[in-house]
């Protein structure tokens, strides 16, 4: 395959002045006829008319009226054009009904649906399938369907007939196209200037009932991007769908959002609370892209993480107003610290901006997503929220209707600010996470902090250079009062150190705050006294979790007990009535195996995945044993009997109801959680009650009524497949995997049933790494079969044997031979080539 580069990039030879589409809509021959007028780009380079275009049957090409033969290539054609402006018309037939790979027009339960991003485009007609050509669209759609839409506004609409017109200039990846026998459910937004815009969203028969909280999510995210970004939205019409076949959570298309259906459909009944959170947040995300990613998009695919950055960035600020800040926060470091710090420590490592690619759909990664909004946490946390908000202003001014590129986005905060941002542009540009480790020496009442930095080394990035890292610091005294308030110590070099004076008592650092950098952080502190008393929420959750990976540690490596000062001090604090239960609940989870995997792997030691299974059972032990008496008490407390209300105070009491729960289940054989599975009124409490049972060995009964209850849902048994894989016995977890592939509702060929049990799998640290190498076969096979069918799919799921380094030579051997079996499988699609190569290497 070939590699594309970011220093090769090159303009388009052409403006896309105007496209016409029409669509004939048939299962197996639809007809796609294009209209582009075109002009010659004085700012480009000479080059040939190259148009992409694959699995596309050309019909007829016209330029200019006159028939013309193109030389079709591999992956488009070519073709004589005049050197003025001129119109390029051509059909194509595409076979929506056998697009299984889910990129392009497909088909899904009857309905026509598209997903462009990124360079699905091309697999509906021949295009200048890149980001910066924009254009604006006009789309007709004939077909026999109730429901016929695509970007913008309609322009008419009759019986198996629609036109479409797209006031705003786009690329072709926020091309859609969806039709079908749907409903919709309506809603309407008013805009601060007052313009109306009717708002729909799509969902098929049956699905009426999951639509309220997504419409209220989509005003609410509204309303919040016009407060705090000011922006508004800019057609008379906002569109999302409903589909349950789709690679990804949710596509941002121009005014006609596609969603997977899990990712929008909720109800008190089907969904958790998780569900609903994460609902919210991805309709937020979606609906944000209209300003950063469509209005302003990017330049070319190397630059992705500046819509996606930004935009992930900007969700996470939305949930954190919608709901609490510091339960946000904790909940996105335990997501980077267990996807994007497990990617950047292994053979994926790359940075925010890669460089180089084969196939763009595998740079869709946490580290594009996460880390690049984290790196713009960073750029407002050092240049404070004023100048933030000035230079984001800035951007939308400056660049509103245009490709842009991560330069772009410095430059405005350089214009702003005046700041040099060279170096923090090292974020970009460099793989890995920095290791800071801090000493501290105390004397003449003054207490001095010396950082020091690293970031190993790369495949992608062999030398790297120091960070720009803003340190959020505070101290507190030893009667827990704060002596110092949190400050920002900004570290540019590789070694660094601060001196805090007038301290005639030496108080104890409580130092990266909120988190305020994505680093692995190495320091001697006072975790038992800052678990106490750090005033930062943050921080303080940090200190447990701290002394709970340092007790496990131990445990795996020394075989100490369960140490007394963590259980100490989370007793305190999950008995503490006066903090938030949500937050209580956080600090009764335990770091994942494959974080602990990764701890002892850095510190030169071979993970055994039986004996870190075997600690964290110990842990929760010693947990269930120390609360004891409490946890009747702590259960029945947070019993909601409110009626039922996905917000982040019930959630909050549930999370922490449940905490208990499975705390309580050690302690009462599943007595508790029979009780709730059977007395259960939503999702939230049924799923956890029925996780109980399968783990206290009594969940029989429940599995097979789950069943029987939601064998209709889909999303309600992607939660049932999944679970059964991820509450299994180390020992049984490949076994009930396989076994669930054999049930006549595992339908692999949707993307949520194969990740609800391979997913799953890949999850269950003990089950999947078994000594047996039984999951890393029964894995294998089911890649090799997805493969041709779903790529995308695919490729995504290799990133399970990412971090193969870390184990033994035995579960090396087991694990290489897998992936050169895959390897080995001729036509070997280029995305799952790519990310094995690269694991491998
Ligand atoms: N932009 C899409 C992701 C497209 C993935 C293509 N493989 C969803 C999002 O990030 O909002
Ligand atoms: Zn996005």
């Amino acid at each position: 395959p070939q590699t594309i580069y970011l220093k090769d990039y090159t303009a388009f030879g052409w403006h896309a002045q105007s496209v016409a589409l029409e669509f004939t809509l048939d299962p197996h021959k639809t007809r796609v006829r294009s209209r582009i007028a075109f002009t010659p780009n004085p700012d480009a380079p000479a080059q040939d008319f190259f148009l992409h275009g694959e699995a596309l049957a050309l019909i007829s090409a016209k330029i200019d009226g006159q028939d013309v033969t193109p030389t079709l290539t591999d992956g488009g054609l070519t073709c004589a054009v005049p050197a003025a402006p001129f119109i390029w018309e051509c059909e194509v037939e595409i076979d929506p009904a056998n697009n299984t790979a889910l990129e392009g027009l497909y088909m899904s339960n009857g309905m026509y649906c598209t997903q462009c991003e990124a360079e699905g485009f091309r697999k509906i007609t021949y295009y200048p399938d890149r980001p910066d050509v924009m254009s604006v669209f006009t789309v007709t759609i004939n077909g026999p369907h109730p429901v016929l839409l695509s970007n913008g506004n309609p322009v008419t609409a009759s019986e198996n007939h629609a036109e479409w017109h797209d006031p705003w200039p786009k690329p072709a990846y926020l091309f859609a196209l969806v039709a079908g026998d749907l409903i919709a459910h309506e809603g309407q937004f008013t805009t601060k200037s007052g313009r109306d815009v009717a708002l729909n969203l799509y969902v098929r028969p049956g699905d009426e009932g999951k639509c309220a909280f997504g419409m209220q999510a989509l005003k609410d995210s509204m309303k919040w991007d016009e407060d705090v970004y000011g922006r508004e939205y800019d057609l008379d019409l906002f569109n999302i769908v409903a589909v349950d076949d789709f690679n990804m959570g949710a596509m941002e298309n121009k005014g006609l959002n596609i969603f997977n259906s899990s990712a929008v459909l909720a109800s008190q009944a089907t969904s958790t609370d998780l569900n609903f959170e994460r609902i919210e947040a991805i309709i937020a995300h979606e609906y944000f892209h209209n300003w950063t990613g469509n209005r302003i998009t990017c330049r070319d695919w190397f630059q992705l993480c500046l819509k996606e950055g930004l935009t992930v960035f900007r969700d996470s600020q939305f949930t954190s107003d919608m709901r609490s800040a510091e339960v946000k926060r904790i909940g996105d470091v335990i997501d980077l610290r267990g996807r994007q710090f497990a990617e950047d420590q292994g053979p994926l490592a790359h940075p925010v901006r890669p460089e180089s690619f084969q196939e763009i759909n595998n740079f869709y990664t946490a580290t594009v997503y996460e880390k690049g909004a984290e790196v713009i946490r960073m750029l407002k946390t050092l240049v404070g929220d004023q100048a933030y908000a000035d230079a984001v202003a800035l951007y939308f001014d400056r660049h509103d209707g245009q490709a842009c590129t991560i330069e772009d986005w410095l430059q405005v905060f350089e214009d702003t600010t005046g700041r040099d941002l060279s170096q923090f542009k090292r974020w970009y540009s460099q793989a890995g996470t920095p290791r800071l480790s801090v000493s501290e020496t105390y004397a003449d009442e003054t207490l001095t902090l010396t950082f020091n930095q690293t970031t190993p080394p790369s495949a992608a990035t062999a030398d790297p250079q120091p960070y720009v890292i803003p340190v959020a610091v505070g101290l507190i005294g030893a009667d827990g009062d704060e002596v110092l308030p949190t400050t920002i110590l900004e570290m540019t070099q590789a070694e660094q150190s601060f001196t805090f004076s007038n301290l005639p008592i030496r108080p104890a650092a409580s130092i990266l705050r909120g988190f305020s950098a994505p680093v692995v952080l190495a320091h001697d502190a006072d975790n038992a006294h800052l678990l106490a008393h750090d005033t930062d929420s943050f921080n303080r959750w940090e200190a447990g979790r701290t002394l709970a990976r340092n007790a496990l540690l131990g445990m795996i490596t020394k075989g100490t007990r369960p140490d007394p000062a963590y259980l100490d001090g989370i007793y305190t604090l999950v008995n503490d009535t006066t903090l938030d239960p949500a937050y209580r609940a956080l600090m009764l989870g335990l770091p994942s195996q494959s974080e602990l995997a990764n701890a002892l792997h850095e510190a030169g030691h071979t993970p055994e995945p039986d004996i870190i299974h075997a600690a964290v059972e110990t842990m929760r032990e010693a947990l269930a044993k120390k609360l004891g008496d409490a946890l009747p008490e702590l259960y029945a407390a947070n019993q909601v009997s409110d009626s039922y209300q996905p917000d982040a105070t019930q959630s909050g009491a549930r999370a922490l109801g449940n905490a208990a729960l499975s705390l309580l289940t050690r302690r009462d054989a599943g007595a508790q959680a029979q009780a709730q599975y059977d007395s259960a009124d939503n999702m939230t409490q049924q799923l956890a009650a029925l996780a109980n049972l399968i783990r206290a060995g009594r969940g029989d009964t429940a599995v097979k009524a789950f069943e029987t209850q939601w064998k209709d849902d889909r999303l309600v048994m992607d939660k049932w497949f999944g679970l059964q894989v991820i509450e299994a016995d180390p020992e049984d977890a490949f076994e009930v995997a396989a076994g669930l592939t054999e049930h006549p509702d595992f339908n692999w060929k949707n993307p949520n049933r194969f990740r609800a049990v391979f997913g799953s799998l890949a999850l269950h640290h003990a089950g999947f790494h078994h000594a047996s190498g039984a999951g890393y076969a029964l894995l294998a096979d089911w890649l090799i079969k997805l493969d041709p069918v779903n790529p995308q799919t695919t490729a995504r799921m290799c990133s399970a044997f990412q971090t193969w380094k870390r184990y033994d030579t035995d579960r090396q051997s087991l694990i290489k031979a897998q992936v050169q079996r895959i390897l080995a499988t001729p036509n070997l699609s280029r995305d799952t080539t790519e990310m094995l190569s690269r694991i491998i290497s």
